[in-house]
């Protein structure tokens, strides 16, 4: 193939421009520049779920004119936040947006972030009030934990006990749901007679445990109903449902693009969440108005986005303060279709 001098000389600039855009050298290892810009901390870096959050992320930091960076460890531990958070600190980046991996063990590293002037705000999975400025909620807790339970109910009759498959022992959002989740067995024991909560298993939002966790589940022939209030979780149960053409019933949050063929089967009957992609978007305009000093994040502070409107900051259930997406979103055979090609 013959280059021209001229093409050699484009695809050089070309190569220059990409390098200097994003990376430095330092003692002959690339290093990512990351000073200015917002940083987005996922749970796991395989989890589809942070990657929709983190799209729309990018697209609000894109509208903006602010550099983004993703980082997710492999392992879904905060060990391996903490490492990537001090990264991030000593790289120079103005804010960070962070999906926790526990409540309290990445305060340390969050707080020396905020003391360098770095903006930090959790979203998807708090951290507690102290270590963040504010947080970004989803859905209302007590919401997605009691209809999930009101959906077991309604799928089952209100027959044989639920099973929860969820993510780690520490995630503070899926601890929180099974919170609300309890409550509502609790305070209805009428209602919920026949149906205690007979199990909770921990997929670690990785879809081979969250598989084989199921497997497990199934063996208790008491079970007739799965709760998965995982992405990851909900899609690793239904295949084992499909797999086995089990007649256990299955409720959760999911993501319709990786759903829908279990919920047109009815595998599936119903499950629920929010539109992922926003969350992520509302939290770089959150980070950006911090940045401004247009909010503090306090309770009463307004945040303008261009493709969501305004949302306020609200006092949140742990004693600091949350930005509200919205409401849940409920998908079942009536609606799938035409939610599945969007998220
Ligand atoms: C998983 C994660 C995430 C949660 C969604 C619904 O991908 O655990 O934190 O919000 O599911």
């Amino acid at each position: 193939m013959r280059v021209s001098v001229k093409k050699l000389m484009l695809l050089v600039c070309a190569v220059c421009a990409l390098f200097l855009s994003g990376c430095s050298v330092d003692g002959g290892e690339e290093t990512e520049d990351l000073s200015d810009a917002y940083a987005f901390v996922g749970k796991n870096i395989q989890n589809t779920y942070m990657q929709r959050m983190y799209e729309g992320f990018q697209t609000a930091c894109s509208e903006m004119g602010v550099k983004s960076v993703y980082k997710a460890p492999e392992a879904i531990t905060s060990a391996k936040q903490i490492e990537i958070i001090n990264e991030l600190t000593s790289g120079g980046v103005k804010g960070i947006a962070v999906a926790a991996n526990d409540f309290d063990a990445l305060s340390d590293a969050l707080h020396d972030a905020m003391d360098k002037g770095i903006n930090v705000i959790s979203l998807d999975s708090a951290v507690n009030s102290h270590s963040r400025q504010t947080h970004i909620q989803q859905a209302d807790p007590e919401k997605v934990g009691r209809e999930l339970v009101r959906t077991a109910y309604e799928l089952t009759g209100g027959d044989g006990a639920i099973a929860i498959l969820t993510s780690t022992r520490e995630a503070t959002n899926q601890n929180l749901w099974i919170d609300y989740m309890k409550k509502e067995v609790e305070e209805n024991p009428d209602k919920y007679a026949s149906m205690p909560i007979a199990d909770i298993a921990y997929g670690d939002d990785d879809l081979m445990r969250s598989v084989s966790e199921t497997e497990r589940i199934l063996r208790n022939s008491d079970i007739k109903v799965i709760i998965a209030p995982t992405a990851v979780g909900i899609q690793g149960a239904a295949q084992v449902l499909a797999e086995k053409g089990s007649d256990v019933k299955l409720t959760g949050l999911g993501m319709p693009s990786q759903m829908s063929q279990y919920i047109e089967s009815g595998v599936c009957g119903a499950m629920f969440l929010w539109n992922p992609v926003d969350v992520g978007y509302l939290a770089a305009y959150t980070l950006k108005a911090l940045d401004d000093g247009t909010i503090t994040g306090a309770a009463g502070d307004s945040i303008t986005t261009p493709m969501l409107g305004a949302r306020n900051v609200v006092p949140a259930i742990d004693g600091g303060t949350e930005v509200m997406l919205g409401d849940l979103l409920r998908f079942d055979a009536s609606n799938i279709n035409e939610w599945k090609d969007q998220f």
